[in-house]
């Protein structure tokens, strides 16, 4: 039975290791694609809710199956997020095909594509538009700016502050959040050039064009495996917004060697494999 081919698949909040997350339909949908690159951009371990009486087999399955395709010759790109922040001291680390970075760009047929979770935009989202003119320097400002909150809200014994979170509980003003973010992004991207901008953190996929003064770039959101269960995909030199509930699964299988694989072993064997030669077409470049 065949897998769906594609060039990159981008999932983002998976939130594995809390009640709400769908890994079923997860592991479901990893295991009926052949992505060339796969993207996780930010919150697919909840770390920050990490409970060690929590950690369902098909969780575990998700995470060997992310290892295995990983072996098997996908690259595999580990974004951090704010609820897997933890991740962050690892950043730059790469174990065979599996890199671990706070974010990613890739050149698409040459045009640019930016990746990053989108917790960036939690510390102000009024204010993100006016870094956004800092050029370059707009998103390392607004990275700093975000951390200084979250660790003043945390010396004053507060939850760290999550734009998610806040959609969630306010129904009404989720739209005006949600755009505001997906404004901020593409202000941002196309102050630095970027074609494409990726995120997550809302939970709410979308794709849409932005146009200002100063060009124009396409928005792009994963979505999340909690309520959406959506996925990017970029095949044939175009993005879709994949809907679990809505697209056709290829006919799949689970693979048989996941079932009796330990996990250590994995671990052992991502560890001596080599890292291959980049692809043509897809070079990260240090941002
Ligand atoms: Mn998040």
């Amino acid at each position: 039975m065949k897998k769906r081919k594609i060039d990159i698949s981008v999932i983002s909040d998976a939130h594995l290791g809390t009640l709400e997350c769908h890994a079923d339909e997860l592991l479901t949908y990893l295991s009926s694609i052949s992505p060339k690159t796969l993207i996780l951009n930010g919150d697919i371990l909840d770390i920050k809710r990490f409970n060690k009486n929590y950690f369902p087999t098909v969780h575990t399955k998700v995470l060997r199956k992310i290892i295995t395709l990983s072996m098997k010759g996908t690259e595999v790109y580990y974004i951090t997020g704010n609820h897997d922040d933890l991740m962050r001291r690892f950043a730059g680390i790469s174990l065979g095909n599996l890199h671990i970075v706070n974010k990613l760009v890739l050149n698409l047929h040459g045009k640019k594509a930016w990746f990053f979770h989108g917790d960036v935009f939690d510390f102000s989202i009024k204010n993100a538009r006016w870094f956004a003119k800092l050029g370059s320097f707009g998103y390392a400002f607004l990275f700093i700016a975000n951390r200084m909150f979250n660790w003043s809200l945390k010396k004053r014994g507060k939850d760290k502050y999550s734009l998610s979170n806040k959609i969630k509980k306010n129904g009404k003003k989720s739209l005006e959040v949600t755009s505001k973010f997906e404004k901020s992004a593409a202000d941002i991207a196309i102050e630095n050039g970027y074609d494409y901008v990726v995120c997550g953190h809302i939970h709410q996929p979308k794709k849409s064009l932005h146009q200002t003064s100063k060009g124009s770039c396409t928005y792009l959101n994963s979505g999340d495996w909690v309520g959406n269960l959506t996925a990017l995909e970029y095949s044939l030199k175009r993005w879709k917004v994949y809907r679990y509930n809505h697209d056709k699964l290829s006919p799949f299988f689970m693979d048989e060697e996941l079932k009796n694989m330990n996990m250590q072993d994995l671990i052992n064997s991502i560890a001596v494999a080599k890292s291959k030669p980049k692809k043509e077409g897809e070079t990260p470049t240090d941002n």
